[in-house]
């Protein structure tokens, strides 16, 4: 038989054959039980506002938890502003916002160009179930790259191959496209989440975020087993003696950019990973002095001043640390690093470390169960974090005089703005007086 060349084909079977294999269009579709689609319902119902920009602490009580977040791109501001005097310098992303409760067809305009970096923190509950739902809304300013993403829900143990978001064992969303992860949240700790496709580039551009899973401990009340009179209602993990109790909690997420990948990138050129290094160390997306902007920042600008996503905030994530004497604060501090450990200080008040990589640091119950094991906690001056592990510490400001303090990383590169000094990785505790 005579081999045909492609151009051979007549045209119209070529159209089928080039468009017969793709959708005709995509449909959008957050998916969420049907029965619960009701915003606010209490247990059993579904709270659609769950992903938030702010380390609140709170979680929903809803057996369901259902949120729709988007991944696109977007813009977000470095903190060197001596440098660049307009909002610092302009660095383009790849991330994720969120979209929880934008109707259906209003999702891809409402996630293009609107990426956020942190990503929006996800905070659930031991035992609920969460339905996420991840729609590619595309690359507005790289509509050359028709990249899928994914959502890994890093340090899961239940991970699903399906939902866990590796895609050469799982699924990605391409553009257009949606999709639904499941995950029932088991064990209580300190997770991170990002996109899992092309992994070195997608999370160099900005696909991370804070995931965190509160225990069912939650809410009773435990006296603390130091002695000092204090109770805890809000806890690390299920304890059972209240030994990881706290009164407020931060999620500090080691991050960085390399700016010369991000700025090849948003020009169309070859990409140096092998050169990576990144010259804005940050924490939550922003570096020092921003990390103390509470609530977001400004919307991102170019190198001129002028918006560059219609006036969406990209950084929503604050680092700033605030408590008041005599109460403990929990930093679930994570790493999401492409490129280097990072060892993170906190100059002042002493880390106690009660968990590592989502598991409470404590030994075998001698009685199967009925009798806690022996607490392996242990002080610590700074603790080393590599990317994708996580630590939670606890500062106890009992003894700690009002004023403020600092966590910052001790590699004393990683405390530049690329070319500013006195600034990256590092933010402020400020601890306050009691009220009289
Ligand atoms: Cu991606």
């Amino acid at each position: 038989m005579k081999h045909r060349r492609i151009w051979q084909i007549p045209l119209g079977a070529a159209l089928i054959l080039l468009f017969g294999a793709m959708p005709a269009f995509a449909v959008v579709r957050m998916q969420c039980p049907a029965t619960l689609l009701t915003d606010g319902a209490g247990p059993g119902g579904v709270r659609l506002d769950n992903v938030t920009g702010f380390p609140t602490g709170e979680t929903d009580n809803a057996s369901v938890v259902c949120i729709h977040i988007a991944a696109g791109d977007g813009f977000v501001n470095m903190a060197d502003k001596l440098t660049f005097p307009n909002g610092g310098r302009s660095q383009y992303i790849f991330s994720f916002s969120n979209v929880t409760g934008v109707p259906d067809n209003e999702v891809m305009m409402t996630g293009m160009l609107a990426a956020n970096f942190s990503a929006p923190t996800i905070t659930v509950k031991q035992g609920q179930d969460l339905y996420l739902t991840l729609t590619n809304v595309g690359m507005a300013m790289r509509p050359d790259i028709f990249d899928p993403h994914s959502v890994h829900y890093h340090g899961f143990s239940q991970a699903a191959p399906i939902f866990d978001g590796v895609p050469e064992t799982s699924v990605a969303a391409f553009p257009g496209a949606s999709f639904t992860y499941y995950y029932k949240n088991v064990d209580p700790g300190t997770y991170l989440w990002h996109c899992h496709v092309e992994a070195t580039e997608h999370m160099q551009m900005g696909m991370l975020g804070n995931l965190y899973v509160t225990p069912v401990q939650d809410g009773t009340t435990i006296a603390d087993p130091d002695g000092s009179g204090r109770s805890h209602s809000l806890f690390a993990y299920n304890d059972v003696d209240g030994s990881t109790g706290y009164d407020v909690a931060y999620p500090l997420q080691i991050v960085g950019f390399d700016s010369d990948f991000h700025e090849k990138h948003i020009a169309v050129q070859p990409l140096p990973f092998a050169a990576m290094k990144d010259d804005y160390p940050m924490f939550n997306g922003r570096g020092y002095p921003d990390t103390t902007i509470t609530g977001p920042m400004p919307p991102p600008v170019d190198n001129d001043g002028v918006e560059v996503n219609g006036g969406v905030p990209s950084q929503n994530v604050s680092a700033l640390i605030q408590a008041v004497q005599g109460q403990k604060i929990l930093l679930r501090i994570s790493s999401l690093s492409t490129t280097s450990f990072h060892n993170i200080e906190v100059l002042g008040i002493p880390m106690t470390v009660v968990g590592k990589d989502a598991r409470l640091l404590r030994g075998p119950s001698p009685d199967g169960g009925v009798t806690p094991g022996i607490n392996l906690f242990y002080g610590a001056n700074s603790i080393n974090l590599g990317g994708g592990q996580s630590a939670e510490v606890i500062l106890d400001t009992q003894n700690v005089a009002p004023g403020t303090y600092f966590v910052y990383a001790r590699e004393l590169n990683d405390l530049n703005n690329k070319d500013e000094r006195f600034g990256g990785m590092m933010t402020e505790i400020r601890i306050a007086a009691p009220a009289p």
